[in-house]
């Protein structure tokens, strides 16, 4: 059965999740509803009324928000190499990662919110505070990366959709400068079908 998936071709947390069903050999179960979250879309936020994407109506009929929550269950429910490695370092380093990668995706998705206040409404100490999180999350991303090696899993698909948002929506941000290993896992991942076929828009 198709699972309604709100999407839309802009956000990095969907895109995240694109890749994991791509990766997993389910992007065909999922059935995109484009949805615009600060419209407060109905449709969407019957099913998230924290109305944000993605969001996803399992085939089990469940409303699952959250895109670390909906990349779990996609997990689950294949049988091919999983994208959440099942236990001890290699585990909780992929989980590491997808956290921090997160966290810069939230801070610059939520710095783009500030930035397009008028003058008078924004705050710089806000967009320094995010300005700054980007930043932070970029350097662990980079020690991270070293780790990895040629993983592809849930911390190397979110640092690698992370570097994508960076370069879709804050092209003058030169985060590869300094950071060799995140600038090499995002090259490596961009190889990969999944990757090319979601590349940010909007
Ligand atoms: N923690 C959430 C973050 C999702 C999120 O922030 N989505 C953005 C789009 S990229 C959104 O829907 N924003 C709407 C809003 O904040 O009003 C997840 O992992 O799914």
């Amino acid at each position: 059965m198709a699972m309604q998936f709100f999407s839309s071709p802009a956000s990095p947390f969907v895109r995240k999740v694109l890749v994991v069903a791509d990766e997993t050999g389910q992007l065909a179960d999922l059935d995109q509803v484009r949805a615009d979250p600060r419209s407060l879309d109905p449709a969407l936020v019957a099913v998230n009324p924290i109305s944000k994407i993605p969001a996803l109506v399992t085939a089990e009929g469940v409303n699952l928000a959250e895109s670390d929550m909906i990349c779990m269950y996609l997990d689950e429910r294949h049988s091919g190499q999983k994208m959440i490695p099942a236990s001890g370092p290699a585990r909780w380093q992929a989980l590491a990662a997808e956290a921090i990668a997160d966290g810069f995706m939230d801070a610059a998705v939520n710095r783009r919110g500030e930035d397009s206040r008028p003058d008078g409404a924004r705050s710089q100490a806000d967009v320094d505070k995010l300005m700054g999180r980007m930043m932070r999350c970029m350097d662990m991303m980079d020690a991270q990366a070293k780790d990895a090696g040629d993983a592809v899993n849930i911390g190397t698909i979110a640092m690698a959709v992370a570097c994508g948002y960076a370069n879709f929506r804050y092209a003058d941000l030169d985060w590869r400068t300094g950071r060799s290993n995140l600038a090499g896992l995002y090259d490596q991942m961009m190889q990969r079908p999944s990757m090319k076929a979601t590349q940010p828009d909007g």
